[in-house]
């Protein structure tokens, strides 16, 4: 194992009685956590014979680190991101502290029941920080603890908790993980700890040499405090006596694979070992082992820093006192500690035999028939637990701010942007922004965020008027020396637009945290952030998380599709309308006009006030200005813009309607400009091409998505009556024509799907839509194959 660099100075302080009911707990909820697995698997019926799951060796790996946290150092203003699959053991601590019934432990992985990874919005006790995808949990806690400074710094004093991640040693695998770390220091965020469960496994197999040293650099290059915590007592006790320090030695050289392998072998092997390793100093190694039986060899091998009570707590009290970074506590386990799996490296998902757990039990001393007790009221340990609940709620250092979010907080419908004749659905989301800013109530709200590319996703105008945020006032050079520039970098902690460095997946977590500052901060935020369309699907993980999790934001993907000609194939989105579609939790829209835009906006940042049913909202728009063909908005036309499309050319009225030639076009974005000429063109052979403007592709498929199931009428009844079902269409779109395509399923009538499913390229936007079928000539083409059959 690697040599440690720097270690919590050892203070052998702490009461004893702490630790003796710490430790005590500690094999309470190893049990608990142990048998809520094997029960799930091994007693509860199991109808359908699937494989129900669960790790006992990885949460026993941070039973002694979790049960020293919850029960001695969180407070409830603390948010905790838990190594995922060590749920049991949040569960059963949970329980201990009598925030969860005892008849839930039997309901892990059941359905209604416990979930197999902690989630926020699915499990009863208190999560708040929702994990499963590993690094994502974990870096989460980041973007908590900055909007937790945010939430103060707008809304008032309150008190500061605590963001702290579990995490496993291979979850810093991870690539977001050092792109999180860095906006820590950058924001210097303090009120955050990582506590890293160093078991030097992972799920195949055992870490490689040196990564834990590369881990603490990283953790530290990125200007964190790294606390070790990496000796038992006992092993520290021993490195004290006459030539002790070959103990120590030979733990910091031994490499990773053997010592793992070494926790499965007796005390004579590992002796052995030992001695083999020392040559060259033989007698030194022999006279220091000589009074050391074989299985005190063992337990001095076992007895690593993040299994002793004592050392934990010192090393929570020394990252305590770190005040002006964030912290992350390197603690070395044992995966599977306490359990015949231990440290063997199939021990992933290994679960112990009813043979064992009966070992166990006995070993316990829990009562047959008592699997599932906790501690009586009078127990001393549930007197302790009381005690030491007391003082971490009454450390408390502020009383809790109230909250003054407004209820109801009111959007208006519209905010009369102005835009020109020929305009940009991204150049209106720049207008819209500037326009909401003069609403009080809601502009207090806003904050946006972007990855680097707020510029050009059209926040400048907004930036200027509320400023960059940071923790304190910083200097502004540009404007000291009297540089003018078009973006003024104001950055103050009254500041609303929060600045990211390159990396997608951080900008979805900030989201994700920005848009739960309700929940775990008691102030409404209204979270809007800009990333280029392309690279929506580089956070997608994240992106994933933020919805899981239950927040709630805007987000604009811009600019999309091959309209962005120039930028060449690498910047052309092609199938993020699907991923739109396909998360649940997040609608997706794709305005063609600015005033459709306005009221899509107004309309979703009311949904975000609306914490219990309210969506996202997903905004695929275009720098592509097109001619507005719709500019006055009424409650009619907006009710249909929000329910997905309208029709902007409709030929029924016509007296001949039904003699002539019809085709509809669904077209979305900025591609009505070709449909609506297509049409013109059309009218000129005699052919009625209806065009139906489709602003979320999203909301219609659900909509028949739910019909279907529900077998009750749906807008699309409305948007499209029986009588047009067998009238042949086309569907438009810059993007992947499977986003459309679904509709043929409602017509008896041909329909041809036009869109992009190839990769762009440089080019004018004329050669590329030309080349990909989605110009006006193509729409005209695919209405006579449609029509004609040619
Ligand atoms: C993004 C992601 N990839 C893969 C997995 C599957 N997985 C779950 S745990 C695990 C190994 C984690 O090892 P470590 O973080 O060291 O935790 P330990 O089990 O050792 O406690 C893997 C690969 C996952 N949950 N998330
Ligand atoms: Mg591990």
């Amino acid at each position: 194992m690697e040599n440690a660099i720097r270690s919590a100075p050892w203070s052998p302080t702490i009461d004893p009685d702490t630790i003796t009911y710490l430790e005590a707990l500690a094999q309470r909820v190893l049990w608990l956590s142990t048998y809520m697995i094997h029960y799930a698997n091994k007693v509860r019926p199991n109808p359908d014979g699937m494989k129900v799951g669960g790790h006992q060796a990885s949460c026993a790996s941070v039973v002694s680190l979790m049960t020293a946290l919850y029960f001695a150092m969180l407070r409830p203003q603390d948010h905790v991101a838990v190594k995922p699959h060590a749920s049991p053991v949040l569960h059963a601590i949970q329980y201990l502290l009598g925030r969860l019934p005892q008849s839930m432990l039997t309901t892990l992985r059941d359905f209604g029941g416990l979930q197999a990874y902690p989630s926020r919005t699915k499990d009863p006790d208190g999560v708040t920080i929702s994990t499963g995808s590993v690094g994502l949990g974990a870096a989460a806690t980041i973007f908590g603890a900055l909007t937790q400074r945010y939430v103060r710094d707008h809304f008032g004093p309150r008190p500061l908790g605590r963001y702290i991640a579990l995490v496993g040693d291979a979850e810093l695998d991870e690539g977001n993980i050092p792109e999180a770390l860095g906006e820590a220091s950058a924001y210097g965020l303090s009120d955050l700890w990582w506590i890293v469960d160093i078991n030097r496994q992972s799920l195949d197999h055992i870490a490689p040499e040196g990564q834990v040293v590369q881990i603490a650099r990283m953790f530290e290059a990125k200007g964190w405090e790294v606390i070790w915590l990496k000796y038992g007592s006992k092993q520290r006790a021993f490195f004290e006596r006459p030539q002790g320090h070959w103990l120590q030695q030979w733990i910091d050289d031994c490499t990773n694979a053997e010592y793992q392998s070494l926790l499965n072998a007796d005390g004579a092997e590992i002796r052995r070992a030992m001695l083999e390793w020392s040559t060259g100093n033989e007698a030194d190694m022999v006279q220091l082992l000589a009074d050391v039986d074989d299985a005190t060899l063992k337990e001095l091998l076992m007895n690593l820093g993040g299994h002793d009570i004592a050392q934990i707590l010192q090393a929570f009290a020394t990252a305590a006192k770190v005040e002006d970074r964030p912290v992350a506590v390197m603690a070395y386990t044992i995966k599977g500690w306490g359990l015949p799996i231990a440290g063997h490296i199939d021990n992933h998902a290994a679960q112990l035999t009813q043979a064992h757990i009966v070992a166990m039990q006995e070993h316990l001393g829990i009562a047959v028939g008592h699997e599932w007790d906790g501690y009586a009221a009078a127990d001393p340990i549930a007197q302790w637990i009381q005690h030491m609940q007391r003082q971490l709620m009454q450390s408390q250092p502020q009383p809790p701010a109230p909250s003054v979010a407004p209820r109801p907080l009111h959007v208006p419908e519209t905010v009369g942007i102005r835009v020109p004749e020929r305009a940009s659905t991204q150049g209106a989301f720049g207008h819209i922004l500037v326009a909401l800013s003069d609403i009080k109530e809601v502009a207090a709200r806003l904050v946006t965020t972007s990855p680097d590319v707020a510029v050009s996703t059209n926040l400048a105008n907004w930036i200027n008027q509320r400023g960059i945020y940071a923790p304190a006032e910083r200097p502004n050079y540009w404007a000291k020396h009297g540089i003018t520039s078009l973006l003024q970098w104001r950055e103050t902690a009254a500041g609303q637009h929060i600045e990211l460095g390159i990396a997608e997946n951080n900008f979805y977590l900030a989201l994700a945290m920005l848009g739960l500052a309700e929940e775990l901060h008691g102030e409404l935020l209204l979270p809007v952030g800009t990333v280029y369309d392309p690279f929506v699907a580089r956070g997608l993980d994240a992106l994933t998380y933020a919805a899981y999790a239950g927040a709630k934001f805007i987000f604009a993907g811009t600019p999309s599709g091959l309209s962005l000609s120039r930028e060449g194939g690498a910047h052309q989105s092609i199938y993020t309308p699907l991923v739109g579609m396909g998360l649940p939790g997040v609608l997706y829209y794709e305005p063609a006009y600015a005033a459709e835009l306005e009221c899509i906006m107004c309309w979703g940042l009311q949904q975000l006030t609306d914490r219990q049913h309210g969506q996202s909202l997903y905004l695929r728009l275009s720098t592509r200005p097109i001619t507005q063909a719709v500019r006055h908005s009424t409650p009619e036309w907006r009710r249909q813009v929000l329910a997905g499309g309208y029709w902007l050319r409709d030929y029924r009225a016509q007296p001949d309607y039904t003699q002539r030639p019809r085709v509809h076009i669904f077209a979305a974005g900025v591609m009505l400009e070709e449909a609506l000429q297509a049409s013109d063109m059309a009218s000129e052979d005699g052919i009625y091409a209806n065009v139906i403007n489709v602003t979320s592709a999203d909301r219609l498929f659900h909509a028949y998505v739910a019909a279907s199931q529900q077998d009750t009428p749906s807008y699309l009844d409305e948007l499209l009556p029986a009588a047009e079902r067998c009238v042949p269409a086309i569907t438009l779109l810059d993007g992947h024509p499977l986003t459309l395509a679904w509709l043929g399923a409602l017509f008896s009538a041909p329909l041809k799907p036009l869109g992009v499913s190839h990769f762009g390229e440089t080019g004018s936007l004329r050669q590329l839509y030309h080349k990909h079928h989605i110009d006006t000539d193509a729409v005209l083409t695919a209405m006579v194959q449609v029509l004609f059959g040619k």
